[in-house]
């Protein structure tokens, strides 16, 4: 019998590299996401390799979590890989200016979407004694950047909450795994910018930035170890980005 992987926020960037990773590692998938055109698209794609089961929600609403998640058809109720993935980052601002939606939009998503997801899915693995946990970090949850201070909040909350995960998951035998990246060159700067392209493509240039697809080589490669290793916390930065501020940019 195939293993099933849920992966939030599956219709862009890193999730949904995940995806096809985990697709042709021969896994049967679950995934969301609140764009249904995408997801579609994605699942229609990804079913010609794997059996996939898309579901459209919101992780920041507690209630569509529960419904979706919670009740999820017989066949799918295994789940044995959970990737946090949902997330983003709105604004680049000081504290002082910032948007108090944007706040709210990184908050109830990057923290509290991932707390609803992980309630909803941790009693099963627990009781099965089995299972694997990523959670997508990021190096704005080791350390703090000017204007960057709601999403390094946000991503160290996701750090202390991927450590205590790990205390408490200990006596069954559930890894896991925070994944914590530098820049990946996603849909994550047109979002954090409001949709303003130019900007976002900016972030990226005159260096070689992360590809979903690399720290989809790195779930991939968590998910080959031996059943008594885990990965507890990988940084994983382009090499051109020595920490969140210094980057060797060639323009
Ligand atoms: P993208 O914007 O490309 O993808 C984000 C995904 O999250 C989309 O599939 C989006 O789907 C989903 N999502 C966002 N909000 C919600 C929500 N409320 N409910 C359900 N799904 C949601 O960004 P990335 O792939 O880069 O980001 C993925 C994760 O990686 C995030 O947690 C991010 O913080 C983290 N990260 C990214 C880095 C980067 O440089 N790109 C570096 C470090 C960490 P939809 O809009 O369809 O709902
Ligand atoms: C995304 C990476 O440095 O833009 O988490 O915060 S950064």
């Amino acid at each position: 019998m195939k293993k099933t992987a849920l992966i939030t926020g599956a219709t862009s960037g890193i999730g949904r590299a995940i995806a096809g990773r985990l697709a042709k590692e021969g896994y049967r998938l679950v995934i969301t996401g609140r764009r249904r055109e995408r997801l579609e698209e994605i699942s229609k794609e990804l079913s010609a390799v794997t059996e996939v089961l898309p579901l459209v929600f919101d992780v920041r609403r507690l209630e569509e979590v529960e419904k979706f998640l919670g009740h999820l058809p017989a066949q799918w109720q295994e789940i044995d890989v959970l990737v946090n993935n949902a997330g983003l980052a709105a604004g680049l601002e000081p504290l002082q200016s910032g948007l108090i939606d944007d706040w709210e939009r990184m908050i109830d998503t990057n923290v509290k979407g991932l707390l609803y997801v992980s309630r909803t899915i941790l009693p099963g693995m627990i009781a099965r004694c089995k299972g694997h946990v990523f959670n997508l970090g990021s190096i704005a949850g080791k350390e703090t950047y000017m204007n960057g201070n709601v999403y390094c909040a946000t991503k160290h909350a996701v750090d202390s909450l991927s450590k205590s995960m790990r205390m408490e998951c200990l006596p069954y035998g559930i890894k896991v795994t925070q994944i914590c990246p530098g820049a990946v060159e996603t849909e994550f700067s047109n979002v954090r910018f409001h949709g303003d392209d130019e900007r976002a493509a900016n972030v990226y240039k005159g260096f070689t930035p992360l590809k979903g697809e690399d720290i989809a080589d790195l779930v991939a490669y968590c998910l080959n170890l031996p059943s008594h290793v885990c990965l507890n916390d990988i940084v994983v930065m382009p090499t051109a980005q020595a920490n969140s501020g210094n980057f060797h940019k060639v323009l």
